[in-house]
Order: structure tokens, then sequence, then C-alpha cells
């Protein structure tokens, strides 16, 4: 062991865990206001009579953050003072929403603001909605990621996010004529309050060149190098009683400006290095699936790993570790393979800057890390061509070599392969642990793409299903259900969400049930407002909301759903004096630009939209609802509205999941396959609440054997068969033939097994219209839902994480 540790801040404060009193004791609203009033003078230099609305948001983001500061530095105190092991969670996405709400919200500060704001002449939920989302993410996975940061600092463990501070987060969607257009995304137009830059935390990062070997030393010449510079923001606990950080690098040119271009009057020449290397923080990949090869991603890759890995290897210098000692107070989590650079990063560190054998910088470095496999897609599984990562990174190339030289001798296992290096593969050998995101998921993932791995190292794989903040997707996002939980079973289930069970005695309370009721519909009537003002549409807040919301995907199967809707609408124009059962179908999510059939489907979609929505014999039971531009904080206004939630990917294709869990515990029955966490959120809310269809993963197998199953399948359905006709005589397109890629696709292989699933799902659907005419049911149900639902708290995820695979402790 080193040294002692020492506080980087010095002696100022009075012992480690002084907590300075006034500091968690709530102001007035008298005194918040004064607050903002001083930050938008002082801060924004504005004088109150000519503030804009956006000042105003500004100035009480700022009231709000002055009391984030201090207990982020005692938790940071804490840290060092307790020794603590830090986790480091390592993304390329963290998709987090507004913070506004999250933070005000954690701190207790919500009456007292809307209060503060009110005595100021200014609407607290107004200036709420004026913050743009930080979309730094594409979905799911990036989604999780701020799930678990918002878990690990309500949990109080000591813990850092590293990622890239895009300049243009995920692509703005709209439709033009149906088709989705794109724009690009500028969150940081407006000042954002959340975020300390730290220029005083920056790394030089090395792209290229050659590596010298001196006997057993190797020294990397890049040819180039670009700044990575820190933008610290806080992440608050429940209740305020921990925060930690999420570190998220720009890129910066080492030298700003070409002076001798300058001097030859090469004005636009001189600037040309800064924009280069500007390009490496610049934009999100907006693609959630596909494996493009570009080496600009691979350069974003290494980018913010490396920058990463030698912050956290500083902090841990500075307190005077021995580095042999590093997996004592360091877990690295990869999310994905998309830093899984820093394996061979931490390895080159530790042999080339800290002297270790390559053996014992290996051994080091697995100790340290942990991978979490998102997905079986192989499209997917990012391998990068042999030659591009060895120009790119010629060390490291050196390095995977000589791992693919004793796994492979020791296993068989092949790290390079086709000439392509395989980064799941190298993630797996190189972490002490691999997780899936479901019991399924990580089933499938033992037997499909890490079955040889699996034998080679039995112990490795593990599961930790993924959860959900409920601070953001239940306490925040749907007000009027908490209420009426907290006035119930009292508030302890914002931080410990299987509390919720206690609601189960009261379901068969009809006052109770009513009011459930109650909520939900303000919330449908909420959401029917907002759409009116937004884009116009008029929602029947009678009607069932059902509502599928995610990627669009073929495997998530948006096309079923939309095919099930024709079928829907035909029958009611057969039968057009029957007693319908009125449904809104709500759909929500961005197709990656380069993906032509995800854009088809939407246009589909649309198309259908236009067509039943102006239809007068159908138009009281049935709409389709498409509003552009689906991000996280519209997710906060569906979901809570949510009578029905569609899950219905083809087996074995959903890794998890985590929008069916957010539908779920705010009361949405789900229709869906057995896939992903559907097979454990069944199990927990119990088979007679859950609309279960379709075939399993092990029949979707099976079933792909068959010839000519898609064929068959249609052939077979004659509601299909005539949908299938219908799209393709241009009834959703004005006549035209616009649809011939779908209809080809579905005819001529349908991988994604829309076919053989379509009577099933018609059929569960018409059960589902009979269920929701008896309100009473159906509500008990809902409740059923949510009170079952509190396993899947992401709270219950990261202490699942901090057990197997981190050793990390609470500091609270
Ligand atoms: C890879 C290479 C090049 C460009 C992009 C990518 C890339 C980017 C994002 C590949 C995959 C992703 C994202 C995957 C993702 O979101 N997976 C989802 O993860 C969730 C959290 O575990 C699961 O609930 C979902 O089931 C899974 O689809």
């Amino acid at each position: 062991m080193g040294k002692t540790p020492t506080c980087p801040f010095g002696r100022i404060h009075r012992g480690p865990f002084h907590v300075p009193k006034d500091l968690f004791q709530l102001p007035t609203s008298e005194l918040f206001a004064d607050a903002i009033q001083r930050h938008l003078k002082a801060s924004l230099g504005k004088d109150p009579d000519h503030a804009t609305r956006h000042d105003w948001r500004l100035a009480m983001s700022m009231a709000v953050r002055d009391r984030v500061v201090d207990p982020w530095f005692e938790s940071t105190r804490a840290t060092y003072a307790k020794q603590g092991k830090r986790v480091y969670y390592l993304s390329m996405e963290f998709l987090i929403g507004r913070l506004i709400e999250d933070v005000t919200l954690n701190l207790g500060l919500e009456d007292i603001a809307r209060e503060a704001m009110a005595s100021l002449g200014q609407d607290y939920a107004e200036l709420v909605a004026l913050e743009p989302d930080a979309a730094l993410g594409n979905g799911g996975l990036g989604r999780l990621a701020a799930c678990f940061l918002d878990s690990l600092s309500t949990l109080g463990i000591p813990a850092y996010g590293y990622g890239i501070r895009y300049e243009h987060g995920l692509f703005e969607q709209h439709f033009r004529d149906g088709v989705q257009i794109e724009s690009a995304e500028t969150w940081l137009g407006q000042r954002n309050v959340w975020e300390f830059e730290r220029p005083e935390a920056r790394y030089e990062i090395g792209f290229g060149g050659h590596v010298d070997y001196k006997g057993a030393r190797a020294v990397w010449h890049p040819a180039d190098t670009v700044i990575a510079k820190a933008h610290d923001t806080p992440v608050v606990g429940w209740q305020g009683k921990w925060v930690n950080t999420l570190r998220l690098w720009s890129a910066l040119p080492n030298r700003n400006f070409d002076l001798e271009a300058f001097n030859r009057g090469d004005y636009i020449g001189a600037s040309a290095p800064e924009a280069l290397a500007r390009t490496l923080s610049r934009v999100l990949y907006p693609d959630d699936t596909t494996d493009e090869g570009k080496a600009l991603r691979l350069k974003q890759e290494y980018f913010f790993t490396s920058a990463s890995l030698r912050d956290l290897l500083r902090r841990f210098k500075s307190e005077g570790y021995e580095i042999a000692t590093l997996a004592d107070h360091v877990a690295i989590q990869l999310n994905d393979t998309h830093p899984a650079l820093a394996g061979p990063e931490l390895i080159r560190l530790l042999e080339d800057e800290h002297g270790l054998t390559f053996d014992a910088a290996i051994d080091l470095a697995q100790t340290c890390l942990g991978y979490t496999n998102h997905t079986l897609l192989p499209e997917a599984l990012e391998r990068w061509p042999e030659g591009m990562f060895q120009g790119i990174l010629p060390r490291h190339y050196d390095i995977v070599r000589g791992l693919h030289d004793r796994v492979s001798a020791e296993n068989g296992t092949q790290l390079i392969e086709h000439g392509e290096v395989k980064m799941g593969d190298l993630a797996f050998v190189l972490a002490h642990k691999v997780n899936g995101v479901s019991a399924l998921h990580s089933d499938l993932v033992k037997e499909t793409v890490f079955h040889d791995l699996h034998r080679a190292y039995p112990d490795r794989i593990i599961n930790q299903t993924n959860g959900i903040t409920p601070r953001r997707w239940l306490y925040s996002a749907n007000p009027a259900l908490s209420g009426l939980i907290t006035e119930t079973i009292g508030n302890e289930w914002v931080a410990d969400l299987e509390q919720l069970t206690q609601l189960e005695l009261h379901i068969p309370d009809a006052g109770f049930l009513d009011q459930f009721a109650a909520a939900k519909r303000a919330n449908k009537v909420r959401l029917a407002q907002w759409l009116k003002d937004r884009d116009g549409a008029r929602l029947n807040p009678d009607a069932m909301f059902d509502i599928q919301i995610k990627r669009i995907h073929e495997y998530k199967r948006q096309l079923l759903n939309i095919l099930e809707t024709i079928a829907l609408w035909n029958d009611m124009h057969d039968a057009p004096s029957a007693d319908w059962t009125p449904r809104v179908k709500l759909f929500g999510g961005k197709a990656a630009p380069g993906y032509a059939m995800a854009k088809s489907i939407i246009e589909l979609i649309n198309g259908v939209a236009a067509k039943v929505n102006t239809d007068p014999v159908t138009r009281d039971w049935l709409q389709v609802v498409f509003p552009e531009n689906y991000n996280v904080s519209m997710a906060e206004r569906l979901i809570p509205a949510a009578d029905l939630s569609e899950q219905i990917s083809t087996a074995g294709k959903e890794a998890s999941g985590t929008g069916n869990m957010k539908l779920s515990l705010n009361g949405a029955l789900t229709v869906g396959t057995l896939d992903g966490a559907n097979v454990e959120i069944r199990e927990q809310v119990g088979a007679e609440n859950f609309y279960l269809f379709g075939l399993t993963a092990a029949e979707v197998q099976a079933h792909r054997a068959e010839p000519d199953y898609a064929r068959a399948a249609i052939e077979a359905s004659p509601r299909l068969k005539r949908v299938l006709g219908q799209i393709a005589n241009g009834v959703f397109s004005d006549g035209d033939n616009r649809f011939g890629d779908v209809l080809g696709m579905l005819w001529d292989h349908d991988y994604f097994l829309v076919t053989p699933d379509f009577d099933g799902y018609f059929e569960t659907q018409r059960q589902i219209d009979k269920d929701y005419r008896d309100p009473k049911e159906w509500m008990r149900k809902a409740a059923l839902n949510t009170s079952r639902m509190g396993w899947f708290s992401s709270d219950r995820t990261i202490a699942g994480y901090a057990r197997d695979i981190w050793g990390a402790k609470s500091l609270l």
C-alpha cells in the first residue's frame, strides 16, 4: 500500500463527513425567489423587466444548481476519506433528457420553485419544458446508462459516467408527406447550466504513426494528436444525499491555429486542423444497430476511452496507491463493445507507462473490467478491418495480436479473423465478468454469440436484468399516480420500489381503484391536450391508448402493429353497426437515416394514419397517431397515459427492452412476445395480467427452416392477404404503389416472421378489445401491474452489478 490518501480539498473542511447544516434545509419560496432574481441579474446580466422566458428558466436552474454543489463536494470528500472503490461506467451514449426537473425533484425543491416562479409572474411547468433534451444516445442502451447513473447516486456508490460531449445529439425527426426527414439537433444552442467546463482536465490523445521497440519497451509515436477536455455534470441522487459526476469529453486541436498558414494569407486553411479535431466530438452516430466500420467511429471510441482511462489512473495515483492495487479501488464497466478499447489501452498504459509485464498488465486489466452485451443481432457486433485498426492504433494492434496469440494457443479463440478485429471477443477475454441484460438474453448469449467462449470460460457470463429509475419514470413523469401511491403507502417507494407490493392490499378497495382509474384518465386528457396544442391532433380520451414507442426496426415489428391496424379498420368497415372498442394507436420512434426499410415502415404508418383518421365511418373508433420527434421528454408524457403497451418483437431479438418496464409500471397492460425482459415481467405481474402471443425463440429458429413460410402464412390468412392487397393497390398511398419494398420483403423472406405471427396477434388484440370493455377488471389488472413491477427498479439492477461484478459499496 502507498501513503495515506489525501483529500484534494486540503484542510479547509472540518472532518471528512461534515455536512453544512443549512445546505440541506429547504429555503422558503421567498428566499428562493431572491436567489433566482440574483442570478438573473448577476449571472445572466438581465433586467427582470426585459428577461425572456429562457432567461427565467436559466436563472431558476442556477438557483437550483447552487444547492447541488455542496453535496457534490461532500460526496467527493467522503469517497476520498473512506477510500471507497469507484465505479467507472464507460458509455458512448447517455440519453438523459431534461435535467431541470430531475434535479429539482431530487432536492425536494419542486413546490418551492413553483411558488417562487409564480411570485415572479412565471409558470414553473412552462419554464421546465423549455430546457432542450440532452439526447446523447440513440435508444435503450443510452437510456439505460442514464438510469444507471441515477441509481448509482441514489445508492451512494462512488461513480463516474464517462462519455462524449457531442455537439449534436440524436437528429431531430420531421415528417414531410409521411417521410422521415432528419435535421441537426442543437442542444448546446442555449447555455447548458448543468455542466462545468474543466479546462485543467485535459489529455492529449494520439492516432496513427508508428511504434519503436527498444528491447521489451514499446514507444508509440502518434502521427496526430487531439486534446480531450472534460465537462462535468453533477448527478444528483434521491433527496440529494449523494452526488456523482458525469464527465464528458470534447475534442480540441492541440494547436489552435496554423499561424504560418494565417501569415501566408490562407485564413481558411489556418483553421483546418481545428475543424478536423473537433469532428471527434461533433455528432452522435445515429445508428442503433449497424456496424458501419467507419474510421471516425473508431477514433471517437478511442478518443473517449483513452481520456477516461488516463483520467481515472491520474485520480488513482493522486491517492498514492501502488499500481498493483488498482483493482481494489477501481471497477470499469463497458457499456457494450463501444468502449472495448479500454482493454488494450489499459494494458498499454500499464506496460508502457507503469512498467508492468504484458502478463501482469493483462491480469490487472481483466480484474478491473466488466463487459455488458446488449445485442445478439450479428450486424450490431463491432468488427474493425485489421488494416484500419492497425493504421489508427498501431500499438493497440500489437497488443491485440499478442492477446490473440495467447488465447488462440490456450483455447482456440480468434480475436482477429478474416482480416477483422472482433470487439465482442476482445471485450469478453479482457473482462472478468460478461453480462447479458435479461434472463432470456443471457441464456441466448451463452448459446449463440459467445458459444465457444462460454465453453472456454464457463463462469464468466452472468445475467443482470435491466431496470429503470423510478424517480424519472414514475415519481416525476406521473404525478397523478405517484400522488395516489404516496397517499396510500407513504413515500418510501421512491427509493425502494418493491414497496409497491403494499398497494395490492388496496386493490379490492373500490375507492382506490376509482382513484387509480382517475389518475390514468387525467394522464390521457393531459396527453390529448398536449398533442392538440402541438400538432392539432384530436384524441378521444375514452378510447384505449395503445402505444408502441421505440426505435423503428424490423425486429421490433411496428409493421405487425400497423398491419393489424389495417385489418381492424377493414373489420369495422365490414360491420359498421357493431359495437367497436375505440382505440388510439400511438407510435413514436426514429429510424436510422440509412435504414431504408425502417423509413418505409414509417411512411406506411403515416399513410395509414392519413387514410384512417379522415374516414367518417371509423373515425370514432380508430385513430392512428405518430407524433414527430419522439424523445425522452415525449416518453415522459406518453407513458403515464398508456392503457396498452406493445412489446411485440420477434422472439430472441430484443435483448431486454426497458420501455416495456416503464409502461407496465405506469399501469399499462402488455401485449407481447416471450422476448427479452417480457418473460420476467410476465412472471412478476402474473400471466393472467399479460397478453401473450407469438412464436417462442426456439420456434422462431425452427420456423425459419421451413421452406417459403411467409408465402404459406399469407396464403393461410385471408385477413392478412387482404391487407397486403390494399397496400399494393395504393389504398394508403393515394393510389400509387409506393410500398413495394415492404411487400416484397414480406412475401419473399419475412426474416422477422411478421406473417406467421399475424393471426395470433390479431386474435389476441380482439380479446383485448373485449377485456377493455370491463373497465373495473381492466383497471384491477393495470393496478396489479403497477404494484408488482417494483423489482424492475434500476436500483435493484445496480445493487446486482455492485455485488456480482464491481465489489463496490454504498457510502451512505
Ligand atoms: C455500433 C457500431 C457502429 C455504429 C453504431 C453502433 C451501435 C450503437 C448503438 C450499436 C448498438 C447500439 C445500441 C443498442 C441498444 O440500444 N440496445 C438495446 O439495449 C437496451 C439496454 O440493454 C435493451 O433493453 C434493448 O433490448 C437493446 O436493443
